[in-house]
Protein backbone atom coordinates (compact mmCIF):
# COMPACT_ATOMS: atom_id res chain seq x y z
CA UNK A 1 0.00 0.00 0.00
CA UNK A 2 1.49 3.10 -0.79
CA UNK A 3 0.82 5.60 2.41
CA UNK A 4 3.15 8.95 1.62
CA UNK A 5 6.26 9.72 4.10
CA UNK A 6 6.23 13.22 6.12
CA UNK A 7 8.98 14.45 4.20
CA UNK A 8 7.15 13.50 0.44
CA UNK A 9 4.36 16.53 1.77
CA UNK A 10 4.59 19.84 0.52
CA UNK A 11 1.11 21.38 1.09
CA UNK A 12 1.17 20.60 5.32
CA UNK A 13 -2.36 21.80 5.99
CA UNK A 14 -3.56 17.59 4.82
CA UNK A 15 -1.31 16.78 7.72
CA UNK A 16 -4.71 18.44 10.12
CA UNK A 17 -7.16 16.83 8.06
CA UNK A 18 -9.18 14.95 10.14
CA UNK A 19 -11.93 12.31 8.55
CA UNK A 20 -11.78 10.77 5.47
CA UNK A 21 -10.78 13.15 2.40
CA UNK A 22 -11.11 12.20 -1.33
CA UNK A 23 -9.08 14.24 -3.79
CA UNK A 24 -10.48 13.01 -6.96
CA UNK A 25 -12.02 14.27 -10.54
CA UNK A 26 -15.65 13.71 -11.61
CA UNK A 27 -14.43 11.86 -15.50
CA UNK A 28 -10.68 9.88 -13.92
CA UNK A 29 -11.44 5.99 -14.00
CA UNK A 30 -9.29 5.98 -11.34
CA UNK A 31 -11.26 8.47 -9.39
CA UNK A 32 -14.25 6.12 -10.42
CA UNK A 33 -13.11 2.93 -9.41
CA UNK A 34 -12.53 4.60 -5.62
CA UNK A 35 -15.71 6.24 -5.42
CA UNK A 36 -17.53 2.76 -6.85
CA UNK A 37 -15.55 0.83 -3.66
CA UNK A 38 -16.12 3.33 -1.20
CA UNK A 39 -19.87 3.36 -1.97
CA UNK A 40 -19.90 -0.12 -2.06
CA UNK A 41 -18.45 -0.31 1.74
CA UNK A 42 -21.00 2.14 2.40
CA UNK A 43 -18.37 4.67 3.95
CA UNK A 44 -18.66 8.29 3.96
CA UNK A 45 -16.37 10.60 2.65
CA UNK A 46 -15.35 14.88 2.13
CA UNK A 47 -15.15 15.12 -1.62
CA UNK A 48 -12.31 17.83 -2.96
CA UNK A 49 -12.54 17.84 -6.43
CA UNK A 50 -9.70 18.28 -8.92
CA UNK A 51 -10.40 19.29 -12.55
CA UNK A 52 -7.32 17.34 -13.58
CA UNK A 53 -8.26 18.65 -17.45
CA UNK A 54 -7.65 22.09 -16.44
CA UNK A 55 -4.73 20.60 -15.30
CA UNK A 56 -5.33 22.04 -11.68
CA UNK A 57 -3.19 18.79 -10.26
CA UNK A 58 -0.16 20.36 -11.75
CA UNK A 59 -0.47 23.07 -9.25
CA UNK A 60 1.99 23.58 -6.23
CA UNK A 61 -0.43 22.81 -3.98
CA UNK A 62 -1.69 19.16 -5.07
CA UNK A 63 2.02 17.98 -6.15
CA UNK A 64 2.73 19.12 -2.70
CA UNK A 65 0.64 16.31 -1.47
CA UNK A 66 0.99 13.73 -4.20
CA UNK A 67 4.46 14.00 -6.03
CA UNK A 68 3.14 12.12 -8.95
CA UNK A 69 0.37 14.86 -9.30
CA UNK A 70 -2.06 11.96 -10.61
CA UNK A 71 -5.54 11.67 -8.87
CA UNK A 72 -7.71 9.93 -6.61
CA UNK A 73 -5.53 10.91 -3.59
CA UNK A 74 -7.31 9.91 0.36
CA UNK A 75 -6.50 11.18 3.59
CA UNK A 76 -7.08 9.96 6.56
CA UNK A 77 -6.78 11.43 9.67
CA UNK A 78 -3.53 13.34 8.19
CA UNK A 79 -2.79 10.80 6.08
CA UNK A 80 -1.73 10.32 2.53
CA UNK A 81 -2.32 7.39 0.45
CA UNK A 82 -2.14 7.39 -2.90
CA UNK A 83 -2.73 4.78 -5.96
CA UNK A 84 -6.60 3.90 -6.16
CA UNK A 85 -6.01 0.06 -6.09
CA UNK A 86 -4.03 0.38 -2.93
CA UNK A 87 -6.32 3.30 -1.90
CA UNK A 88 -9.47 1.08 -2.07
CA UNK A 89 -7.26 -2.04 -0.13
CA UNK A 90 -6.68 0.48 2.63
CA UNK A 91 -10.52 0.93 2.69
CA UNK A 92 -11.26 -2.36 3.12
CA UNK A 93 -9.12 -3.04 5.75
CA UNK A 94 -9.58 -0.09 7.69
CA UNK A 95 -13.47 0.07 7.43
CA UNK A 96 -15.63 -2.68 8.54
CA UNK A 97 -18.49 -1.15 6.11
CA UNK A 98 -21.46 -3.17 3.92
CA UNK A 99 -19.78 -5.48 2.45
CA UNK A 100 -15.48 -7.30 2.03
CA UNK A 101 -14.54 -6.64 -0.77
CA UNK A 102 -10.56 -8.37 -0.55
CA UNK A 103 -10.89 -12.28 0.39
CA UNK A 104 -8.97 -13.37 3.53
CA UNK A 105 -8.23 -16.80 2.12
CA UNK A 106 -4.42 -16.28 1.67
CA UNK A 107 -4.28 -17.95 -1.99
CA UNK A 108 -6.76 -16.41 -3.41
CA UNK A 109 -5.52 -13.06 -2.15
CA UNK A 110 -2.04 -13.40 -3.62
CA UNK A 111 -4.44 -14.40 -6.95
CA UNK A 112 -6.32 -11.02 -6.69
CA UNK A 113 -2.87 -8.80 -5.64
CA UNK A 114 -1.74 -10.13 -9.18
CA UNK A 115 -4.64 -9.30 -11.33
CA UNK A 116 -5.20 -5.89 -9.41
CA UNK A 117 -1.72 -5.24 -10.59
CA UNK A 118 -2.45 -6.21 -14.03
CA UNK A 119 -5.16 -3.82 -14.04
CA UNK A 120 -3.07 -1.13 -12.93
CA UNK A 121 -0.30 -1.89 -15.07
CA UNK A 122 -2.43 -1.25 -18.27
CA UNK A 123 -3.29 2.52 -17.07
CA UNK A 124 -1.40 4.17 -19.98
CA UNK A 125 -3.40 1.89 -22.36
CA UNK A 126 -6.42 2.79 -20.74
CA UNK A 127 -5.08 6.85 -21.44
CA UNK A 128 -3.94 6.44 -24.83
CA UNK A 129 -6.89 5.19 -26.22
CA UNK A 130 -9.02 8.06 -24.09
CA UNK A 131 -7.11 10.64 -24.93
CA UNK A 132 -7.49 8.93 -28.84
CA UNK A 133 -11.18 8.85 -28.62
CA UNK A 134 -12.89 10.63 -25.89
CA UNK A 135 -12.26 13.98 -27.51
CA UNK A 136 -10.31 15.76 -30.04
CA UNK A 137 -6.83 15.93 -29.59
CA UNK A 138 -6.67 20.11 -28.68
CA UNK A 139 -8.77 19.80 -25.77
CA UNK A 140 -7.34 16.78 -24.74
CA UNK A 141 -3.68 17.50 -25.21
CA UNK A 142 -1.26 19.31 -21.77
CA UNK A 143 0.40 21.83 -23.26
CA UNK A 144 4.12 22.13 -22.72
CA UNK A 145 4.46 24.74 -20.31
CA UNK A 146 1.86 23.07 -18.24
CA UNK A 147 4.47 19.90 -18.31
CA UNK A 148 7.19 22.33 -17.81
CA UNK A 149 5.13 23.06 -14.14
CA UNK A 150 4.52 19.74 -13.88
CA UNK A 151 8.40 18.32 -13.79
CA UNK A 152 9.42 20.72 -11.87
CA UNK A 153 6.90 21.01 -9.17
CA UNK A 154 6.66 18.42 -6.33
CA UNK A 155 9.22 16.50 -3.71
CA UNK A 156 9.82 13.66 -6.38
CA UNK A 157 9.97 11.04 -3.55
CA UNK A 158 7.36 8.44 -2.53
CA UNK A 159 7.49 6.94 0.74
CA UNK A 160 10.54 8.64 1.33
CA UNK A 161 12.35 6.82 -1.70
CA UNK A 162 13.17 8.99 -5.35
CA UNK A 163 10.08 7.72 -7.49
CA UNK A 164 10.10 7.18 -11.30
CA UNK A 165 6.85 7.64 -12.10
CA UNK A 166 6.90 11.03 -12.96
CA UNK A 167 9.06 10.96 -15.43
CA UNK A 168 7.55 8.24 -17.73
CA UNK A 169 3.86 10.37 -16.75
CA UNK A 170 6.02 13.16 -18.68
CA UNK A 171 7.51 11.25 -21.68
CA UNK A 172 3.53 10.75 -22.03
CA UNK A 173 2.42 13.87 -22.38
CA UNK A 174 5.74 15.14 -24.44
CA UNK A 175 5.45 12.26 -26.81
CA UNK A 176 1.78 13.07 -27.30
CA UNK A 177 2.89 17.09 -28.07
CA UNK A 178 5.55 15.86 -30.35
CA UNK A 179 3.46 12.94 -32.26
CA UNK A 180 0.39 15.44 -32.40
CA UNK A 181 -1.81 13.06 -30.69
CA UNK A 182 -1.87 9.06 -29.81
CA UNK A 183 -0.68 7.30 -32.93
CA UNK A 184 -2.26 4.70 -34.44
CA UNK A 185 0.59 2.46 -33.14
CA UNK A 186 0.01 3.60 -29.47
CA UNK A 187 -3.74 2.31 -30.67
CA UNK A 188 -2.76 -0.99 -31.83
CA UNK A 189 -0.84 -1.65 -28.58
CA UNK A 190 -3.25 -1.06 -26.25
CA UNK A 191 -5.91 -2.52 -28.00
CA UNK A 192 -3.79 -5.92 -28.73
CA UNK A 193 -3.26 -5.82 -24.83
CA UNK A 194 -6.90 -5.31 -23.89
CA UNK A 195 -7.61 -8.37 -26.15
CA UNK A 196 -5.42 -10.40 -23.99
CA UNK A 197 -6.67 -8.93 -20.73
CA UNK A 198 -9.94 -9.35 -21.73
CA UNK A 199 -9.29 -13.20 -22.92
CA UNK A 200 -8.83 -13.74 -19.64
CA UNK A 201 -11.27 -12.24 -17.95
CA UNK A 202 -13.66 -14.10 -20.07
CA UNK A 203 -12.20 -16.98 -19.13
CA UNK A 204 -12.90 -16.41 -15.44
CA UNK A 205 -16.42 -15.82 -16.29
CA UNK A 206 -16.45 -18.76 -17.65
CA UNK A 207 -15.72 -20.99 -14.64
CA UNK A 208 -17.56 -18.49 -12.22
CA UNK A 209 -20.44 -15.39 -12.05
CA UNK A 210 -17.74 -12.85 -10.38
CA UNK A 211 -13.97 -12.70 -11.51
CA UNK A 212 -12.85 -14.00 -8.14
CA UNK A 213 -14.63 -17.50 -7.48
CA UNK A 214 -15.54 -16.68 -3.94
CA UNK A 215 -18.19 -13.57 -4.76
CA UNK A 216 -18.21 -9.94 -5.86
CA UNK A 217 -14.80 -8.56 -5.07
CA UNK A 218 -12.78 -4.97 -5.33
CA UNK A 219 -11.29 -7.24 -8.69
CA UNK A 220 -14.99 -6.48 -10.45
CA UNK A 221 -14.76 -2.70 -9.52
CA UNK A 222 -11.22 -2.29 -10.80
CA UNK A 223 -11.32 -4.40 -14.23
CA UNK A 224 -15.07 -3.12 -14.70
CA UNK A 225 -13.77 0.16 -15.09
CA UNK A 226 -11.22 -0.16 -17.66
CA UNK A 227 -13.72 -2.46 -19.72
CA UNK A 228 -16.07 0.15 -19.29
CA UNK A 229 -14.20 2.71 -20.50
CA UNK A 230 -11.85 1.55 -23.36
CA UNK A 231 -15.76 0.13 -24.40
CA UNK A 232 -16.95 3.91 -24.54
CA UNK A 233 -13.99 4.50 -26.63
CA UNK A 234 -15.09 2.04 -29.01
CA UNK A 235 -13.56 -1.20 -28.28
CA UNK A 236 -15.62 -4.07 -29.61
CA UNK A 237 -16.73 -5.96 -26.33
CA UNK A 238 -19.19 -8.00 -28.14
CA UNK A 239 -16.14 -10.28 -28.95
CA UNK A 240 -16.13 -11.42 -25.54
CA UNK A 241 -19.74 -12.08 -24.75
CA UNK A 242 -19.32 -13.19 -20.81
CA UNK A 243 -17.48 -10.30 -20.23
CA UNK A 244 -19.90 -8.05 -22.03
CA UNK A 245 -23.18 -9.49 -19.70
CA UNK A 246 -20.49 -9.34 -16.43
CA UNK A 247 -20.08 -5.51 -18.09
CA UNK A 248 -23.92 -4.97 -18.33
CA UNK A 249 -24.73 -6.54 -14.89
CA UNK A 250 -22.45 -4.42 -13.28
CA UNK A 251 -23.66 -0.98 -15.27
CA UNK A 252 -26.98 -1.26 -13.50
CA UNK A 253 -25.37 -1.75 -10.19
CA UNK A 254 -26.13 2.14 -8.96
CA UNK A 255 -23.11 3.15 -7.67
CA UNK A 256 -21.65 2.32 -10.86
CA UNK A 257 -23.83 3.72 -13.19
CA UNK A 258 -23.81 6.73 -11.03
CA UNK A 259 -19.99 7.42 -10.48
CA UNK A 260 -19.29 7.44 -14.14
CA UNK A 261 -22.18 9.43 -15.58
CA UNK A 262 -20.61 12.71 -17.38
CA UNK A 263 -22.67 15.18 -17.77
CA UNK A 264 -24.46 15.55 -20.92
CA UNK A 265 -22.91 18.83 -22.63
CA UNK A 266 -19.31 16.15 -22.16
CA UNK A 267 -21.48 13.03 -23.68
CA UNK A 268 -22.12 14.82 -26.62
CA UNK A 269 -18.89 16.70 -27.37
CA UNK A 270 -17.24 12.53 -27.04
CA UNK A 271 -19.86 11.16 -29.45
CA UNK A 272 -19.61 14.33 -31.77
CA UNK A 273 -16.00 13.34 -31.90
CA UNK A 274 -16.21 9.42 -32.07
CA UNK A 275 -18.43 10.12 -34.99
CA UNK A 276 -15.85 12.31 -36.50
CA UNK A 277 -13.57 9.93 -36.12
CA UNK A 278 -15.34 6.81 -37.64
CA UNK A 279 -17.00 8.89 -40.43
CA UNK A 280 -12.86 9.60 -41.56
CA UNK A 281 -12.33 5.80 -41.12
CA UNK A 282 -10.16 6.09 -38.12
CA UNK A 283 -12.14 4.91 -35.35
CA UNK A 284 -11.01 2.19 -32.96
CA UNK A 285 -12.33 -0.78 -34.72
CA UNK A 286 -11.29 0.96 -38.34
CA UNK A 287 -7.64 1.08 -36.52
CA UNK A 288 -7.63 -2.22 -35.51
CA UNK A 289 -9.10 -3.84 -38.72
CA UNK A 290 -6.28 -1.60 -40.95
CA UNK A 291 -4.10 -3.85 -38.86
CA UNK A 292 -5.59 -7.22 -39.08
CA UNK A 293 -7.11 -7.23 -35.37
N1 LIG B 1 -1.86 4.04 -10.88
C1 LIG B 1 -2.54 5.25 -10.53
C2 LIG B 1 -2.88 6.01 -11.81
C3 LIG B 1 -3.49 7.36 -11.48
C4 LIG B 1 -3.73 8.17 -12.72
O1 LIG B 1 -3.04 8.04 -13.77
N2 LIG B 1 -4.73 9.04 -12.62
C5 LIG B 1 -5.09 9.86 -13.75
C6 LIG B 1 -6.61 9.98 -13.84
S1 LIG B 1 -7.38 8.40 -14.06
C7 LIG B 1 -4.52 11.25 -13.58
O2 LIG B 1 -4.45 11.75 -12.49
N3 LIG B 1 -4.08 11.85 -14.69
C8 LIG B 1 -3.49 13.12 -14.66
C9 LIG B 1 -3.80 13.97 -15.83
O3 LIG B 1 -4.52 13.51 -16.74
O4 LIG B 1 -3.35 15.11 -15.83
C10 LIG B 1 -3.81 4.95 -9.73
O5 LIG B 1 -4.37 3.86 -9.89
O6 LIG B 1 -4.21 5.78 -8.90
Amino acid sequence: MVKLAREDIRTTEVLDWKGLHLIHFMGSSCSQKTRIALAEKGVEWESHHCDIGANENFTPWFMGINPRGLVPILVHDGDVHIESNDIIEYVDETFDGDTKLFPSDPDERAEMDRLMKYEDDLHLCVRALTFRYFMPVEKMRKPDEAVDIYEKEGADTVGGQEDGRKAIEVKFWRDMNANGGITDEQVIEATDEFTKAFAMLEERLEKHEWLMPSGFSALDIAWWITVFRITRMGFPLDRFPKLKAWHDRLLAREHFARETALPPPVVEISKAHQAACAAAGQSMTDVMAAHGR
